[in-house]
């Protein structure tokens, strides 16, 4: 660990060393993006179901001094704490220091905790329950640890690039499956108390360029509104509507705006339209500005350091005292900002008993140092080794085994028999051979592929291998674990091959096998030459079945049409237990009933060029987003390109038939806008004016932990001397608020927006021979009168059966709000529906190509019958 250590601290060192350059490096005037000024900084405070959080924090940000609201806005610097990141605390009033660590998909650097499937396998179970259970266990086993706000779920990056790093930590390539995995995941951990930090805040859709380095600087997302706001900002607008309590802000710009500090991105859309209550924080050593990001809405910096990290410098802490003291930044605007995050603190119940941190993410050592940045620290207990694992293997299993997808399974080859005889291929199918855990932050591709790797990983407490699960049930196996296929292995005809290859990606500051996050080496291709071994396997023998663990979609064109490989799974990345749902699977216990949540394409060049990675050697990247919303299927389906497999599709051992269609109106969509928005509320207000000089001074007697970053000031007096001088703001800054936008109204928007306008049934029954679930997928296809070219389907909902037994039947019921029949009218600037519904379609199926039952105001059909 103290290597790992090191090594980080270096690394961050160099990225912000290079970070720093950035004022030097004269901007890219390739395009004409440009993100429009928005000021001032809406308050938060005005929707009623956050009044009472609000009233309380109001009452103890009264009390506040300058410092102690200086010291919730900035964390005390990089390996300054237990966390990833923790603010400075407000002891006199009761507030503690606020623990930020991450990641998705469990406690990260951690011990006895869950390793969760990531967001990727999430998706594709398609089960509203099992995403909300996980979002639960997650919250509990953060509370467990002791730490405040637990970093996700991420909804961005989309998807929209195949070959993208971090795309595995989201639920898929559509907005509606992000929308709903991570809405369900926010309200399943916020039950717990922890509060989820929704993120990256937005278009930080490949892992290269993202920060500055030395010669480029982080690239630019141009995205124009209307695709921002049918696609990107899709999940977020839904998130905040289940309440996230804070956004991170993504790495990249948009716009040419960097996103910490893009008053566009942060007061307008997020604050003002989507109504965001809690606070926002920086992506780690995102933050670039000092005043320009606190005028822009930033509320939280993490880890806090400055331009260079550990070098105990800031762009908060003191100099937001500073700033405060000369009259730059209104006190308004810092009073809102510590509003926000003690108001989140009690909306989640941070007040009542929530623990303080008892592990350390630093080390796994008992006893260390407290601030191991500080290298002249204090020591103590770091660790106390809490396990919070509960029960959440179950969980963990269910999901991991409900995420496996079947995407083809000629002759019903599968399920395996116990007596079967099978030869097992492939590395991914063991263990890391260098020990559990060996690569940190999961940065190597060894042994069976669990999770990608970055920070979006945790450890894992253990790990049931395929191979462990497999030997366990088998009467009759042996392994071949190498990724060259084995010259010397005997077939016969009863034989049946299983090959495991797999896919990785990450995040950007590691590189594993020349991939740097991103697949720029790899491809869309399975890593250690995968297809040779399914070909050498399909060479020797009669049945094939190629288990998948990927990130994302490969390429399966080298071996997919040939005829002995009759059934490829995708077990997507399952988390610690990998073997156990695989062979719940594979040898019958259950049905699969993954679905994919994204397209399999038959070639890279399917897609939009414009969706390929990007990098130059000089200046800033402009990443232009001219697909518009025509990324994944939406994209196939306009291009009349028959994928490999469509995004949605999943087989199952038995077969369903979907029946009796159903639609009744249940909202009347009378008009084409939604009724007006709810007036804005009040907002808690406080003296406006200066606090004096003196609150900024170093306590007496306080001893200083070396570059831990305060709240104070060697001369408080000079810096409000200074307030005579004249700041230079942005342009359009203005401390006069704006009309509160007419798309806002509540959480997410216009709560007419969530109005349901249609509800829709299917029946769907079990005509097999054995026991599985069904997925109903629904479709809109919006019509033409509205006057945009609009994608052909567009999920908007999907429901899961119970496991139905042969012959049984269940009825689902999927509702279809005003949101998701609308387009964003750019010009009014706000949702634009079909009035009545009217030429609205609706599409039910097993995919986006396997539609089964349509509907329209007016009656519905069965399309096509399948036995
Ligand atoms: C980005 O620029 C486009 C115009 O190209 C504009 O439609 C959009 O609103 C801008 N978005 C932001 C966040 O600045
Ligand atoms: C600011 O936070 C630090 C770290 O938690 C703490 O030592 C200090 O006492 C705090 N200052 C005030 C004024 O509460
Ligand atoms: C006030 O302090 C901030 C933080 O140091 C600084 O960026 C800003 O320029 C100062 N304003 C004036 C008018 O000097
Ligand atoms: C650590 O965990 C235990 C058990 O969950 C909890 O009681 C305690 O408050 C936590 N924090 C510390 C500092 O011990
Ligand atoms: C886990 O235990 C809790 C009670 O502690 C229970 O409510 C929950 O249903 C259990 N979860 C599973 C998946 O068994
Ligand atoms: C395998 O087991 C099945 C029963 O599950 C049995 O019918 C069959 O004969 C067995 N095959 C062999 C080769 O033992
Ligand atoms: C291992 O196999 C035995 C016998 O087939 C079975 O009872 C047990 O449940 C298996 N273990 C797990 C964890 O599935
Ligand atoms: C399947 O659905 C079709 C269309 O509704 C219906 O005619 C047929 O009877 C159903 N078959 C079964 C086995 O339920
Ligand atoms: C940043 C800045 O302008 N600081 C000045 C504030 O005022 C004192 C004296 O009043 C100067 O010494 C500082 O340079």
């Amino acid at each position: 660990m103290a290597v790992n250590l090191a090594y980080r601290l270096i690394l961050f060192s160099l990225v912000q060393w290079a970070l720093s350059l950035e004022a030097l490096t004269p901007r890219a005037s390739g395009t004409e993006a440009y993100s429009p000024p928005y000021y001032p900084a809406p308050k938060g405070g005005w929707l009623s179901n956050w009044a009472s959080a609000y009233q309380k924090a109001h009452t103890v940000v009264s009390k506040m001094t300058l410092v102690e609201k200086v010291n919730l806005t900035t964390g005390t610097g990089i390996f300054m704490g237990p966390c990833a990141g923790q603010t400075g605390s407000a002891p006199r009033v009761g507030i503690p220091s606020l623990c930020l660590h991450d990641s998705p998909l469990g406690i990260r650097n951690s011990d006895h905790n869950t390793a969760f499937p990531p967001g990727i396998t999430v998706g594709a179970t398609f089960d509203k329950d099992l995403m909300y259970e996980r979002g639960v266990a997650l919250g509990e086993e953060a509370r467990g640890k002791g730490i405040n706000v637990l970093l996700g779920p991420s909804v961005g990056s989309l998807g929209r690039k195949p070959r993208g790093g971090r795309n595995w930590e989201g639920f898929g390539a559509d907005p509606s499956l992000q929308a709903v995995g991570g809405s369900l995941t926010i309200k399943g951990m916020q039950s717990a108390g922890a509060i989820a930090s929704l993120k990256h805040l937005v278009g930080n859709e490949q892992e290269m360029h993202r920060m500055s380095s030395v010669i480029t600087q982080g690239y630019s997302s141009n995205i124009d509104d209307r695709t921002l706001h049918e696609l990107y900002l899709w999940p977020f607008a839904e998130g905040v509507r289940a309440g996230a309590g804070s956004v991170m802000m993504a790495y990249n710009d948009v716009n040419r705006s960097s996103c910490s500090q893009n008053s566009k991105l942060i007061n307008d859309i997020l604050k003002d339209e989507l109504g965001f209550q809690g606070f926002v924080v920086t992506d780690w050593l995102a933050h670039i500005g000092g005043v320009s990001s606190a005028l822009a809405g930033l509320d939280m910096s993490m880890p806090g350091d400055g331009a260079i990290p550990l070098f105990g410098t800031s762009y908060w802490a003191w100099e937001l005292s500073r700033s405060i003291l000369n009259g730059t930044i209104p006190v308004e605007r810092l009073n809102d900002m510590v509003t926000r995050i003690v108001a989140t603190w009690y909306k989640m119940g941070q007040d009542q008993d929530y623990p303080t941190p008892n592990f350390s993410g630093n080390t796994l050592d008992e006893t260390g140092p407290l601030y191991p940045g500080a290298l002249i620290s204090p020591t103590g207990v770091v660790n106390q080794y809490v396990d919070v694992q509960g029960n959440h293997s179950i969980t963990a299993r269910a999901i991991a085994r409900d995420g496996i997808t079947l995407l083809k399974n000629d002759g019903n080859i599968l399920p395996l028999r116990k007596n079967d005889s099978l030869k097992v291929f492939g590395s991914d199918a063991g263990p890391n051979p260098d020990g559990l855990n060996t690569c940190g932050d999961q940065g190597c591709n060894k042994g069976v592929l669990t999770m990608g790797w970055g920070s979006g990983t945790s450890r894992l407490p253990y790990l049931v291998t395929p191979q462990e699960a497999i030997a366990n049930i088998s009467s009759n196996v042996e392994f071949y674990l190498t990724d060259k296929f084995p010259s010397s292995v005997k077939s016969g005809p009863q034989d049946t091959a299983i090959v495991f290859i797999n896919a990785d990606s990450g995040e950007n500051y590691i590189t594993v096998e020349g991939n740097p996050g991103d697949r720029t080496t790899a491809g869309l291709h399975a890593w250690h030459n995968g297809d040779e071994l399914v070909k050498a396997a399909a060479e020797k023998f009669t049945k094939v079945v190629v288990v998948v663990h990927t990130v994302g979609p490969i390429l399966l064109e080298k071996w997919i049409d040939l005829d002995p490989v009759k059934a490829v799974l995708f077990a997507h990345l399952p988390g610690q237990e990998a073997g156990w749902s695989l062979t719940d699977i594979l040898f019958g216990d259950y049905s699969p009933s993954g679905h994919l949540p994204y397209t399999i394409p038959r070639s890279e060049s399917d897609y939009p060029e414009s969706v390929g990675l990007l990098s130059q050697p000089f200046g800033q990247i402009q990443d232009d987003f001219t697909e518009g919303l025509y990324i994944d299927y939406r994209h196939f389906l306009k291009a009349n390109i028959t994928p490999r497999y469509p995004f949605g599709h999943g087989l199952s051992y038995t077969t369903f038939n979907f029946s009796d269609p159903k639609l009744s109106t249940v909202t009347t969509l009378d008009t084409t806008y939604p009724a007006a928005r709810e007036p804005k509320g009040s907002t808690p207000t406080y003296p406006t004016t200066k606090p004096p000089a003196s609150e900024a001074a170093w306590p007496q007697n306080f001893n200083r932990i070396w570059r831990y970053l305060y709240p104070y000031l060697d001369k408080p007096e000079d810096a409000a001397a200074n307030s005579t001088k004249s700041y230079p703001y942005p342009d359009g800054y203005s401390t006069e608020p704006k009309p509160a936008p007419r798309a806002g109204g509540a959480e997410g928007g216009n709560s007419a927006l969530w109005d349901v306008a249609f509800s829709t049934q299917v029946k769907i029954t079990n005509t097999g021979s054995r026991e599985g679930r069904a997925v109903a997928q629904l479709y809109v296809e919006l019509p033409g009168s509205l006057g945009l070219d609009t994608p052909s389907r567009q999920l908007r909902q999907f429901e899961k059966t119970r496991i139905l037994k042969p012959g049984e039947s269940e009825v689902l019921t999927l509702e279809v709000t005003r949101k998701d029949l609308s387009v964003w009218d750019v010009v009014v600037q706000d949702w634009k529906a079909p009035v009545n519904g009217e030429g609205v379609k609706f599409w039910i199926g097993e995919s986006v190509a396997d539609l089964r039952v349509g509907c329209a105001v007016g009656g519905c059909s069965v399309l096509e019958y399948y036995d």
